[in-house]
């Protein structure tokens, strides 16, 4: 399997501007490709991270990639289907710039120029109006671009001249890189068509038919029953440790359904063909075992939040599994237990009465049936008392206490 196989294999590849071409280069040249980041936040999320792990696999094939932050395009705005979005301040897009490229920094091995990492300020952001309307404008045609997706989608509802012009700057890049850095291959994911069209479009207008470069899409990661990929209850997953912990990084990975691990695996493991064959078959043997989520989990974290994030993950995941806290300190705690249930409690109050006022057990017989047959500790201590009073200086950083009820059921009581 070569390379441009490999990337069909894993469910890569969607659209190509010439298929044939993009396959034949790939397959008898090293070239020079890239893939653009907005900063509208300081931090990418999963859904970046595919295209950012494909051009690693550019680069591990030999390629060389060119991450580009969009400190320029960041601050006009990719048009989204649905609304017009709220300009960020250039201020904002600064601090956004920092973030993304020190997070884009950690995928790829820049050393010895063997990848780079730009950002488009650095030509679009002295581009005066006129040389832009002369020296560009003139190539795109409007009624081609009114039927892009992305723009046909918003006439109705209406669309900015701002947000209208945002293709122009993305096609600018491209022909940017292809003269200065002989890049000629722009990726991204499927709803970035448009504007690897553009781009083509434009080298072809301005340097002539015999310049061959190309665009080629991946499928935007779907999960099997049609709901967003990426998302949380509580919003994104950010690629931030600080926004979404290693451990919630790696549950939500955990969590993947049988139905879209496999896939999953394909795009987003650097295992081969043959170690996720064997994953595949593990999960259809042994579900229950979850090899395949722990492999994925497993890898992702650890690309994305290095050793210490991924032993920390792994280290809250099996302990709140087992059971047994006491292993864990109070920041662990507080990761690991953030989206469970928590409830305000005063220094001295009975253990019976927190559980029922709290609705978190309904009557006072049954407390005791619990505590009685052993199925409520505290702080990862089994209660052997009814009588059991919840003190401030037991707790965790002098401010909370665990109730773990049954095998897994945790609640968090924060003292007042
Ligand atoms: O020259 C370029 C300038 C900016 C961009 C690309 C090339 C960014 C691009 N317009 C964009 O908006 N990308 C999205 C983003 O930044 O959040 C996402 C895409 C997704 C995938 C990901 O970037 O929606 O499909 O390409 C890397």
């Amino acid at each position: 399997m070569n390379f441009f196989e490999e990337l069909e294999w894993r469910g890569l590849v969607k659209d190509v501007t010439d298929y044939e071409g993009l396959k034949e280069k790939l397959n008898n040249e090293k070239v020079v490709c890239y893939c653009g980041v907005d900063p509208t936040a300081d931090s990418m999320h999963i859904g970046h991270l595919q295209q950012i792990i494909l051009l690693r696999r550019y680069q591990l094939a030999g390629h060389m990639p060119i991450a580009l932050c969009g400190g320029a395009t960041g601050t006009i705005g990719d048009p989204r289907p649905t609304t017009e979005r709220r300009l960020i301040t250039l201020e904002e897009v600064r601090h956004n710039v920092e973030g993304i490229k020190k997070q884009l920094s950690n995928f790829l091995d820049f050393e010895g120029g063997k990848a780079l990492l730009l950002n488009n300020f650095d030509w679009l952001g002295n581009l005066n109006l006129i040389d832009f309307l002369r020296d560009y404008g003139k190539y795109f045609n409007v009624s081609n671009m009114l039927s892009k997706d992305t723009i046909a989608k918003r006439l109705s509802t209406g669309i900015s001249f701002t947000e209208f012009t945002y293709t122009t700057l993305q096609a600018i890049d491209f022909l940017h890189l292809y003269k200065n850095y002989n890049c000629v291959l722009q990726i991204g994911g499927s709803d970035q068509w448009g504007n690897l069209v553009s781009g083509t479009d434009l080298i072809r207008k301005v340097l002539g038919d015999k310049v061959k470069v190309y665009g080629a899409t991946s499928p935007l990661i779907t999960k099997s029953d049609g709901s967003k990929f990426g998302k949380s209850e509580g919003g994104n997953i950010w690629l931030d440790p600080l926004k979404t912990s290693p451990y919630e990084f790696y549950q939500f990975i955990i969590n993947i359904s049988d139905d879209d691990i496999i896939n999953m695996l394909k795009k987003l493991s650097f295992k081969s063909k043959e170690e996720i064959e064997l994953l595949e078959k593990s999960l259809k043997e042994n579900p229950h075992l979850r090899e395949a989520q722990k492999a994925l989990a497993g890898e992702l974290t650890l690309l994305v939040h290095g050793e210490e994030g991924l032993n920390q993950a792994i280290k809250i995941t099996d302990t709140l599994f087992k059971g047994d806290i006491k292993d864990l300190s109070a920041s662990e705690l507080r990761i690991g237990l953030k989206d469970a249930k928590s409830f305000e409690i005063i220094d001295g109050e009975l253990l019976i009465d927190a559980l029922v006022n709290n609705k978190i057990i309904s009557s006072k017989r049954e407390v005791r049936e619990l505590i009685n047959s052993g199925s409520i500790y505290l702080n990862g201590i089994k209660v052997d008392s009814i009588d059991k009073v919840l003190l401030k200086e037991e707790a965790f950083d002098n401010e909370f206490l665990i109730i773990k009820k049954g095998k897994k059921n945790y609640f968090v009581l924060n003292f007042k």
